[in-house]
């Protein structure tokens, strides 16, 4: 007999599922002693994944060989107890086991542990893996470059070298740093990145996917899922392109005498972006009205003498407005969210769940800007989804797909930035909101949305194409570059070979952290603004659209948010859009105004690229 504590855990796990009693007073033995594998389970698993997630934080906020080699300890302790776990769990017929209501939860809590991934490897091989995965990030992370012209060679990438590409206008400068960047980085890497190709597609296949990419879109639950972001990516392509040609002509004019050619691609270091996958910091080149007053974020941010703990405070704000939780007290003890001095960590931001229902952080090297705001609520945005989803059991302590998790803090950020709600929290000055100021204000977002778009959806596309052996090994960095010149109409300032491996210069890729979940969340995160500024009665445009205070709004995100991954995905689109496709019609809706006025600049001229050697710039 499963016993009462144990039960009470079950229904308190699984709380919608009231009617777990009768089903194991029954005379199912299978049945009982699948409920209580399930239940020990997931308590070990709570243990296990907060003893996991506390030596990755303090391998990943103080980077040395001690935290390094414990960090690798637990991760083969973690592969050790999830192995177990899927002997155990694959034991059990548990296609057939349960009926009604619950065989759709069960079904889906036993599918996932019988997912085995990269455990499935050999011990040695694991251990290999790891430590390749946690090398190339080390590499990564602590990469320094040279200053131009200069014995400085101390750079490292947060703050130095983002700060650099953010404001010199110095193309020799730019280019510099830009090609130093991808020798201390992706070029160092390119012996671990194939050995970890071998050994990720080695363990892919292991568990029966046709290789690694295969492995990694299984979250998304669909067999059109590559047809549907390309499909989605050709609705958005002409938005792109017109931006691109707008941006490439305001470049022309900016860099004079540089070859930047009218209809070809632009030189990848000119963006104002290490990677160019999002153009907000050359605003001031691409400003449609330039006369036009747009007190700028990070000015009015930087003179309110705003602290990181200011900004943090400030996007908790939104989510309580919402009447979404507020940060637990471990949250603001245990968050690192400056640079902290005297040690190497890892800079890119990330949010943490330590799978005890309190315990949530952020490690982040915030810097007092409006994209560091805008990055706080995204991050914001994930614990806010842990939270949620806290009281479900381990396995649906998870984003209905990676997707949804990058798009919750996004979808409050949308608001954030509107004028009207900059102006209402004093970081935007009493400009007039005319269509003049529109159009500039539509065009500092899509620099960041929507020039995103292609570097969403290429880095995922070419890891695909690595995996499956579509581009062999022998043209990594080729088939990088006609990534790079086939959906970002960009082209590499410095001359590449094969020798270079540029993909690894860009985190995601060094990190073995899958890509096409921003993609997916930029969709979206649109799809749901509409739907939430529909609920709060929004009238007007919807890029003017402000949910903040609203309960309503907040009411029906939560509902989505505490589901976690305890349904399809398709399902939690439903709770909030009453659809259940991904669907780039609201972001081409919020961008309307823009497209009408970027189409009229742009008569007469070249729209997208005529075709360039992809591995250098004319
Ligand atoms: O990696 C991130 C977040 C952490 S999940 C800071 N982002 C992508 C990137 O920086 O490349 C957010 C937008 C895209
Ligand atoms: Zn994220």
């Amino acid at each position: 007999m499963v016993s009462i504590t144990c039960l009470m855990i079950l229904t308190s796990v699984v709380t919608t599922l009231a009617q777990t009693e009768r089903y194991i007073s029954g005379d199912n033995m299978d049945m009982e002693a699948a409920l209580q594998f399930l239940i020990e389970h997931n308590e070990r698993a709570a243990q296990t994944y907060n003893r996991m997630g506390n030596a990755r934080w303090n391998y990943q906020t103080n980077l040395n060989e001690e935290t390094k080699e414990e960090m690798l300890r637990m991760t083969e302790v973690r592969a050790e107890f999830v192995k177990e776990a899927w002997k155990n769990a694959t034991s059990f017929a548990w296609k057939d086991l349960f009926e009604g209501e619950q065989h759709e939860i069960f079904y889906r809590w036993f599918k996932k542990l019988s997912v085995l991934g990269s455990p499935a490897l050999p011990k040695d091989r694991l251990s290999e893996l790891n430590k390749l995965i946690a090398d190339m990030q080390d590499i990564y992370s602590t990469a320094k470059v040279c200053a131009f012209e200069s014995t400085d060679c101390s750079l490292s990438l947060d703050p130095d070298l983002t700060e650099l590409l953010r404001g010199s206008r110095n193309f020799d400068e730019l280019k510099h740093v830009w090609s130093q960047w991808r020798d201390k980085t992706g070029k160092k890497m390119k012996g671990h990145f194939l050995k970890y190709v071998q050994l990720t597609n080695e363990a892919a296949r292991l568990n029966g996917f046709s290789d690694a990419g295969d492995l990694w879109r299984e979250v998304y639950e669909s067999e059109t899922f590559v047809r549907d972001v390309e499909a989605l990516w050709k609705t958005m392509e002409p938005l792109y392109q017109q931006l691109h040609a707008y941006v490439r002509r305001k470049l022309i004019q900016q860099y004079p005498g540089r070859g930047i050619r009218a209809d070809g691609p632009i030189p990848a270091h000119l963006l104002g972006n290490m990677w160019a996958q999002s153009w907000g910091n050359i605003f001031d080149l691409v400003k449609p009205y330039p006369d036009k007053e747009f007190i700028d974020v990070t000015d009015m941010m930087q003179e309110k003498k705003m602290t990181p703990l200011d900004m943090f405070k400030l996007s908790e704000d939104f989510f309580i407005s919402l009447g979404l939780l507020p940060m637990t007290p471990e949250f603001w003890n245990r968050s690192v969210i400056e640079k902290p001095k005297g040690r190497e960590m890892v800079c890119h931001a990330s949010a943490w769940n330590f799978f005890d229902r309190k315990d949530f952080r952020i490690k982040m090297c915030t810097k007092v800007n409006m994209q560091d705001l805008i990055t706080v609520h995204h991050e914001m945005g994930h614990v806010q989804y842990y939270q949620q989803y806290a009281k479900q059991p381990v396995m649906f302590q998870s984003g209905a797909n990676p997707g949804f998790h990058e798009a919750v803090g996004d979808v409050l950020a949308l608001s954030v930035s509107t004028s009207d709600h900059l102006r209402k929290i004093g970081l935007l000055g009493d400009v007039p909101d005319d269509d003049e100021a529109d159009i500039n204000h539509q065009m500092k977002t899509a620099l960041s949305k929507i020039a995103f778009l292609p570097f969403g959806y290429l880095i995922d596309s070419w890891r695909w194409k690595v995996f499956s052996g579509e581009i062999p090994v022998e043209r990594l960095n080729s088939g990088w570059w006609e990534h790079r010149l086939k959906y970002q109409g960009l082209c590499p300032p410095v001359k590449r070979t094969d020798e270079d491996l540029d993909a690894a210069a860009k985190y995601h890729v060094a990190s073995d952290v899958p890509y096409i979940r921003y993609f997916v969340s930029y969709v979206i995160q649109f799809q749901f603004h509409k739907a939430l500024c529909k609920a709060a009665e929004h009238q007007g445009p919807l890029h003017k659209c402000d949910i903040y205070q609203n309960k309503a709004a907040g009411q029906l995100l939560r509902q989505m948010l505490r589901q976690g991954s305890s349904v399809e995905w398709k399902e939690a689109m439903r709770i909030v859009t009453d659809s259940d496709r991904m669907d780039a019609n609201p972001l081409l809706e919020y961008f309307e105004p823009l497209l009408q006025w970027l189409q009229k600049q742009n008569e007469g001229e070249v729209i997208g690229w005529e075709s360039a050697n992809p591995m250098a710039c004319p």
